[in-house]
């Protein structure tokens, strides 16, 4: 559209920066994510738009994902600092989050969830070498982009980690390792790996691991670590699974050696 017409137009779209401000695509307790394109290129991105006077600081994510260049992070491009908000311009991934997609297609193959799921442990792999651990590993923080490349997203409880113990139970209980909420304190880049665990048994079989009526159900599942894997997926792909979610990795180790 010629730019004469749109400065006649009665409609006047939001602006920030050089880009024009569509729907809000995502709600959050930091606030919402809306879809905007840039006004010349027409390219899209997402905004995370954080107002000041809320609870939620962004200082730790801006600061982890200026850290980030892997290409199955979502990247963070610019940050807009105003008086009452904060503008976060980031990747936008199209298709959504992996949670949605599951329940709208089902389970994937496994050609496919090998590729999707190789994606993933590159991104947290990445992560972890930086010392970066994302302590908030869910389908729903897995988001696809239009060729359905994993773009992994929500570094707002990330973490560095000193010395390799963590002590502070964060995350969602169903993708939760049990020795998060059994000791005091755990091993950081361990609770994402079994926290992938349960995303890959969710991409195999559209279902989560452990499941229960309620939180205290699910908590005796996930100590007992005892799940069953349905009778259609592989071998191969079951012994990776069991090989990840085991309640104690370092005995584990010594067993097979
Ligand atoms: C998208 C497209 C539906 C849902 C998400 C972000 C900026 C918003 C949501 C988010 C979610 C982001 C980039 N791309 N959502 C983003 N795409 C999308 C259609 N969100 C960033 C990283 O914060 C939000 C929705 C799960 C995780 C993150 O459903």
């Amino acid at each position: 559209m010629p730019h004469d017409l749109a400065a006649i137009s009665p409609v006047r779209e939001p602006r920030i920066g050089h880009y024009q401000l569509l729907q809000t695509i995502g709600e959050g307790t930091y606030g919402v994510v809306k879809l905007a394109r840039h006004i010349i290129t027409g390219v899209e991105v997402a905004v995370k738009v954080i107002d000041r006077r809320g609870a939620y600081r962004p200082r730790r994510e801006v600061k982890t994902m200026k850290r980030l260049n892997h290409p199955n992070i979502v990247k963070l491009y610019q940050v807009i600092d105003t008086e009452y908000t904060i503008f976060l311009f980031m990747e936008h991934a199209s298709r959504g989050n992996l949670f949605r997609y599951l329940r709208r297609f089902g389970r994937m193959n496994e050609h496919e969830a090998q590729r999707m799921f190789r994606q993933l442990i590159s991104a947290v792999h990445y992560c972890h070498q930086k010392d970066i651990i994302h302590r908030d590993l869910k389908a729903e923080n897995v988001l696809l982009d239009a060729e359905l490349n994993v773009k992994l997203a929500d570094f707002g409880l990330s973490s560095t980690y000193v010395g390799r113990k963590m002590y502070t139970v964060r995350g969602s209980l169903p993708y939760l390792a049990p020795e998060v909420f059994l000791s005091e304190c755990y091993d950081g880049p361990g609770a994402d790996v079994w926290s992938l665990g349960v995303i890959l048994y969710e991409i195999v079989t559209g279902k989560w691991p452990f499941m229960a009526v309620d939180e205290t159900g699910l908590w005796r599942k996930i100590m007992r670590g005892e799940f069953q894997l349905p009778y259609f997926v592989s071998f191969l792909c079951k012994n990776v699974v069991k090989k990840i979610l085991v309640l104690t990795p370092e005995s584990e180790q010594l067993s097979n050696s």
